[in-house]
């Protein structure tokens, strides 16, 4: 295990190779002053840096520098979430929730021209976008597909059939889970290309995970990558703090509940990206041990990640309680 950024409080690292070096792009936490609450007003991050290296476990963590600002955003209100970036053509385009001027969580777009920025933002959010946490999947056929959504300060509550409700509307218990959602993205990879669809985590009786399930079912953090053919779906489970996956055989899933990546760690949010890199396996994430616990105030981690002989993750200790 490595801490990757001991000098300041990072975290939600979104992961990938680029020209054969490895880029980690993370939220940046720190002290605003805002007290804790269940909306997360408290993550009140303003802007990105990006960093890089090419030795994960021992090398220099290259810091590139703010690369976005929320000044910088047209449409700005608040609160930079977990981003994520992908590479068409030679052009980098950053995805990023940020509260609109009606504290509504939009996800916009940024481009730039090499993978440690800056990045110019679009003017306006992506049509139809809402909540947080986009990831986006690259999946080496010309198709890119964006998985988003997250609960509570993340506001997947407040939408259904991809419309926005009165008011939020939380599925009973023996229902099925809000999920999170998977939409493909335009040719010029500023739009969505169609309707978001739900992302299905079947259990092992082949239904959906139920609302009640909270050990196992969706909450945020959505990552994708492939292993041996195969999409994995991994995810925080929120409140009970795990990350779990699903696999399925295409990006839209359904997905089948597999087990737990990380056991809970010191904070209350957890947050990953699962990457190759020079033939071993990473699991990045991020804890609040450095801070003491403050859940605000996370600091960027990095371990190794292992599969058994059948493809399963082998579960690895957060260190959390
Ligand atoms: O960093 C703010 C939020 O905390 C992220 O968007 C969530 O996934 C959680 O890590």
């Amino acid at each position: 295990m490595r801490y990757l950024v001991p000098d300041d409080y990072m975290a939600d690292p979104a992961v990938h190779v680029f020209n054969d070096r490895l880029y980690i792009y993370p939220s940046h936490d720190w002290e605003s002053g805002i007290v804790e609450n269940d909306n997360g007003d408290h993550f009140n991050m303003k802007d990105y840096h990006v960093f890089s290296t090419t030795d994960v476990m021992q090398g220099e963590i290259k810091d590139h520098g703010v690369v976005l600002k929320v000044e910088d955003i047209p449409w700005a209100g608040r609160q930079l979430w977990d981003c994520d970036v992908v590479e068409k053509d030679g052009k980098y385009y950053m995805y990023f929730p940020l509260k609109d001027r009606n504290d509504i969580f939009r996800i916009g777009v940024a481009v730039g021209d090499c993978p440690e920025g800056p990045f110019v933002p679009q003017p306006a959010p992506i049509k139809g976008s809402y909540s947080i946490d986009p990831a986006v999947l690259d999946d080496g056929n010309g198709n890119y597909y964006m998985y988003f959504g997250g609960l509570w300060g993340g506001q997947l509550q407040r939408y259904r059939d991809n419309k926005a409700l009165e008011c939020a509307v939380f599925p009973a218990d023996d229902e099925p889970a809000l999920p999170s959602r998977v939409v493909k993205l335009s040719e010029d990879m500023l739009e969505f290309a169609e309707v978001p669809r739900e992302v299905i985590v079947l259990g092992e009786d082949g239904k959906p995970l139920p609302a009640g399930d909270n050990m196992r079912r969706f909450f945020e953090a959505s990552w994708i990558h492939k292993y041996n053919g195969r999409y994995y779906f991994s995810y925080s489970t929120g409140d009970t703090h795990r990350l779990c996956y699903a696999i399925g055989d295409n990006p839209y899933g359904p997905f089948i509940y597999q087990g737990v990546i990380l056991t809970p760690v010191v904070g209350w949010t957890t947050h990953h990206s699962i990457v190759e890199y020079k033939g071993k396996w990473y699991l990045f994430h991020h804890d609040s041990a450095p801070s003491n616990g403050k859940t605000w105030l996370r600091s960027l981690k990095v371990c190794e990640l292992e599969y058994d002989s059948e493809g399963r993750i082998i579960t690895i200790d957060g260190g959390g309680k």
